[in-house]
């Protein structure tokens, strides 16, 4: 399999963060990508090549244009408002406030365009954030050109960025601008299958009235669990898109059997919808010692994933999202990339 992958995702570092109460470095770091990337050559995957530019006509297909044209200027903005450091929002329009005037401040627009503060800027962001949706849409080629699967090593990750809002480590939607695109180049159906260990709420937001994208999910229940408001299992679609929206929300603690169940009911909706075309919002942050999440898959478990996704038959593309167990990241990503090739 071959894997797309850019240099500039490591402009995007030295962000800080904002975790019960205390500002630390971010868990979301560029090593994540770069061990990865060595785990894909140590263990010989397939070439790495680097993705082609993108312009941003299909993340518009996802995304509201003024979102999109947001996000390049908030650096320059920070700068001019004379600071330094991490550009991080801190005031929401939530309910009872004015969530339809856009804002003129950096500081508002901040706020007016995320649902928390996990989207956070420094010098390099964008170019990041630009870098990270032109190997999705170059592998989401691969795919469209008849390779039976490809990985898109997308950093920074996407699933929780909607359609005007970033938020929890996500600006652009790698995986669904992909399924867009896949749609615009005449796939009739997409199916994403989101294995991340947090709810993709941005992918499930965006295509929420839609039959034409199926969204399957794996995640900790919301009820304790990040992004908190989005995910239960009783969100099944609005509208066209009745139907086509999967939610399985999981408790702490959750390991193997728990899980592959899910997976095997998920696997059961995708096979039945028979997309044209698979894609897989791969986190690996569901791993026993992934740093900020509650569920306890082992190394031996994520080849088993890749295994029965290949089962399905699908033209499959695999866009990085989550992972932060740095030190195994890479052993636990291309686990599930080897595990396709074998199945
Ligand atoms: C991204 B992905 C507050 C941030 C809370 C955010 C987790 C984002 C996970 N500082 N945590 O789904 O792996
Ligand atoms: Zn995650």
């Amino acid at each position: 399999m071959k894997t797309v992958y850019s240099p500039l995702h490591a402009g995007h570092s030295g962000q800080m963060e904002l975790v019960a109460g205390a500002i630390v470095p971010g868990f979301e770091k560029s090593s994540r990508a770069e061990i990865i990337r060595a785990r894909i050559e140590s263990e010989k995957l397939g070439e790495v090549l680097p993705p082609r530019e993108f312009d941003l006509s299909a993340a518009k297909r996802v995304h509201r244009a003024d979102y999109v044209d947001f996000l390049p200027t908030v650096w320059p903005m920070w700068v001019a408002s004379g600071r330094s450091g991490t550009a991080m929002p801190f005031t929401w329009p939530t309910r009872g406030l004015r969530g339809d005037v856009r804002p003129r401040t950096i500081d508002a627009l901040l706020g007016f365009y995320s649902f928390d503060a996990g989207a956070n800027f420094v010098e390099g962001t964008w170019a990041a954030v630009k870098s990270s949706h032109d190997v999705a849409l170059t592998a989401a080629a691969l795919v469209g050109n008849g390779e039976r699967a490809a990985f898109a090593l997308c950093r920074p990750p996407g699933h929780h960025a909607g359609s005007g809002f970033m938020g929890g480590y996500c600006y652009i939607n790698n995986a669904a601008v992909a399924a867009q695109w896949f749609r615009d180049q005449g796939a009739s159906k997409v199916a994403i299958l989101d294995i991340d260990y947090h709810h993709g709420n941005g992918t499930q937001e965006i295509f929420y009235e839609r039959s034409d994208v199926l969204v399957a999910n794996l995640h900790g229940d919301p009820m304790g669990e990040y992004p908190f408001f989005l995910g239960h299992a009783d969100e099944t679609g609005a509208g066209e898109g009745e139907g086509f929206n999967h939610n399985y929300p999981m408790p702490p603690g959750t390991a193997w059997d728990g899980w592959s169940a899910a997976l095997d009911d998920a696997y059961a909706k995708v096979a039945a919808y028979a997309p044209d075309i698979l894609v897989v919002s791969l986190g690996v942050d569901t791993f026993e010692k992934d740093p900020i999440s509650q569920f306890k898959l082992r190394s031996e478990d994520y080849p088993k994933i890749g295994r029965r996704i290949a089962k399905l038959g699908m033209p499959t593309l695999f866009v990085m999202e989550g992972g932060y167990a740095v030190e195994e990241i890479g052993i636990n990503a291309v686990g599930v990339l080897s595990g396709f090739e074998d199945g």
